[in-house]
């Protein structure tokens, strides 16, 4: 298919307005006053919002120069990304370049990618138009460097992709790097690169039709600031007011943008009251890299998206596709797995907000007004669903994947509701159970013990008192989350929680000390005891170790509080702290 060529005094005109428009950011085309985020009321911005907070599912795609060498360079593996080859193998810019004559993704087919999205129950797609290597996927007339006028393609796969996109119902949307490793003014002349930045935006704002997203990188560049991503962000909304931006416009920080965009791994608590999407790859790399096999199964790709969407997130899960135009086989079976199940289940996740409750043992849940989506990862064994402190009055419950929606059994117990399941659930990975509620959900999140009886006290339910002593969420790892920070032996932690029988509970505290940091000591209290513990330097502050520190006994049911407190600080830090365990003892 040939794509439609602009005329070039439209194209030029494009560039002259973008580079007026630098000039004088104040006089945006569109309209006499230029957006602010400051002027747009909360009805206009939630409007605007709306179709990302119920599309929740997106496809992320890294293609270009880097798919051609994958990974590989000299014979080497040249390290973690594909796209960060031209980094990683320390590659100049004149022995990368010369990749384009390479890049010729005869395989290439627009509609074929974007029927991959959509079977997968995607609702949006976000493309790399330029990464950190420079290189343009899209015909550019501020640069021969781009897919047109360097490879032997000659096409322009974003012009295919956006009218596929528009065929399909898929929303549009492009990637875009703000450093550039082909440009050396980005560090010599950053108001010439700027110009040059602009100009292509305003291209890709122009030629492409209605964006959904401009999703900006690499902002971490000491030539960009928060300032310049505000006026970004007006520059972009002088183009297409309803378009939404990422917070790396700025830089990554919570108010920059539209939504916050946690990378390669789930913010235990989501982000409360902030519209947000974490983006992950489907083995260990952005852009495709030959020995890469490092796949997530589909089980672990569906339950991320069912986490996500508890959490009140969007999922943009990336596709890295070949030099030959192909998406890898392995990803084109997880997504086809995921759309199998989003095909009975996707009432759960679209337009859905995030769980009412703060830990569902089984699973997880999202949430549509009145009606809750319990997502059961772990199906019970005696066939009873509890729903642990639903305070409101439920009117049914059935399965989503039962097309009759053939009324299951429902009975209160104390806080808990218990719904009779079948015996086997409907899906392997995530059955999903509706319940239906007479008005909003009242839900009573105290602690409780778990259904073996052990109650798990975590850092991100403890309560943090003092001024340095905080919740820290890492990235990407396991252990993402602790409590850190704990300099000050004023600063001290607590928990309250509930126990529906008396008991004996061993206790076992979680936590990480660096090496030549130990010997602090605190103090664990709860129902009048007190058990001290001393905290030993092993490996780092992110190497978690447990260790049992005595037992406690609750003489009755009851609500209680559990606090540490340190009495000595040796060095630097108290510790790294993961989570205290009660064990009930016989
Ligand atoms: O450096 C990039 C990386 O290559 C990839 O594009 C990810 C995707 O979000 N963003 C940057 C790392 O944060």
């Amino acid at each position: 298919m040939k794509p439609r060529k602009f005329s070039t005094p439209i194209t030029l005109l494009i560039i002259v307005a973008s580079l007026l428009l630098i000039n004088c950011l104040s006089c945006s085309p569109r309209s006499s006053k230029p957006w602010t985020r400051e002027d747009e009321t909360k009805k206009a911005h939630d409007a605007r919002m709306q179709w990302f907070r119920d599309a929740r599912f997106g496809m992320f795609i890294h293609w270009g120069l880097y798919a051609v060498p994958a990974g590989i360079w000299n014979g080497k593996d040249a390290g973690r990304n594909g796209e960060w080859i031209m980094d990683h193998a320390k590659i100049p810019v004149d022995q990368y370049k010369p990749l384009a004559q390479q890049f010729n993704p005869t395989k290439f087919d627009a509609r074929q990618w974007v029927s991959i999205a959509k079977n997968a129950g995607m609702k949006y797609i976000v493309i790399t138009s330029k990464h950190h290597d420079g290189f343009s996927l899209f015909d550019s007339k501020l640069t021969d460097y781009d897919i047109v006028d360097a490879t032997p393609f000659k096409r322009d796969p974003l012009k295919e992709l956006a009218l596929a996109c528009r065929e399909q119902g898929i929303k549009f949307c492009f990637y875009h790097s703000i450093m550039d490793w082909y440009r050396p003014e980005q560090k010599t002349d950053f108001p010439k690169y700027k110009k040059f930045l602009y100009g292509q935006l305003g291209e890709l704002l122009t030629n492409y039709g209605p964006l959904g997203i401009l999703w900006f990188d690499g902002e971490w560049i000491p030539q960009w600031d928060r300032a310049q991503g505000r006026e970004l962000e007006q520059f972009v909304h002088s183009f297409q007011p309803d378009i939404i931006i990422n917070n790396r416009v700025g830089k990554r920080e919570r108010d920059d943008g539209d939504y916050g965009t946690p990378e390669q791994f789930i913010p235990n608590t989501g982000i409360p009251g902030h519209d947000w999407e974490a983006c992950m790859t489907m083995n260990d790399t952005w852009g495709f890299k030959k020995n890469d096999h490092h796949w997530k199964s589909k089980e672990d790709l569906i339950h991320k998206l069912i986490d996500i969407t508890s959490k009140g997130g969007n999922f943009l899960l990336n596709v890295g596709p070949t030099a030959e135009g192909l998406i890898p086989a392995p990803s084109v079976e997880r997504l086809a797995a995921m759309g199998k199940w989003m095909k009975t289940n996707g009432e759960s996740i679209y337009g859905t907000t995030a769980s009412p409750f703060r830990y569902l043992p089984w699973g997880r849940c999202t949430r549509k007004a009145d009606k809750l989506y319990l997502h059961v990862f772990d199906w019970p064994k005696d066939a009873r669903l509890v729903v642990p402190g639903l305070l409101s009055t439920p009117t049914s419950a059935y399965l989503l994947a039962d097309p009759s929606h053939r009324k299951l059994p429902i009975k209160r117990q104390a806080d808990n509701i218990v719904i009779g399941l079948p015996k086997t659930p409907p899906d392997l990975i995530a059955s999903v159970v509706v319940l239906c509620l007479k008005g909003s959900p009242q839900v009573d999140n105290t602690i409780r013990p778990l259904s073996d009886g052990s109650l798990e006290l975590w850092a991100r339910d403890a309560q943090t008192h003092g001024s340095k002593v905080c919740y820290h969420v890492g990235h990407g790892t396991s252990l993402s989350d602790y409590i850190s920070d704990w300099s000050d032996k004023n600063d001290w932690i607590s928990w309250e929680f509930k126990l529906d029988k008396p008991g004996t509970f061993a206790v076992s505290v979680t936590a990480a000390c660096a090496k030549g940091s130990g010997g602090s000591e605190y103090v664990l209290s709860t129902a009048g005891q007190n058990l001290s513990a001393k905290t030993k330097g092993i490996k780092s502050w992110n190497k978690f170790k447990t260790v049992n520190i005595g037992n406690v006994k609750f003489s009755k049911p009851g609500r209680y509080q559990l606090t540490i407190k340190p009495k000595t600080i040796a060095k630097d830090n108290l510790m790294n702290f993961k989570t205290v365990k009660l064990t009930p003892q016989p």
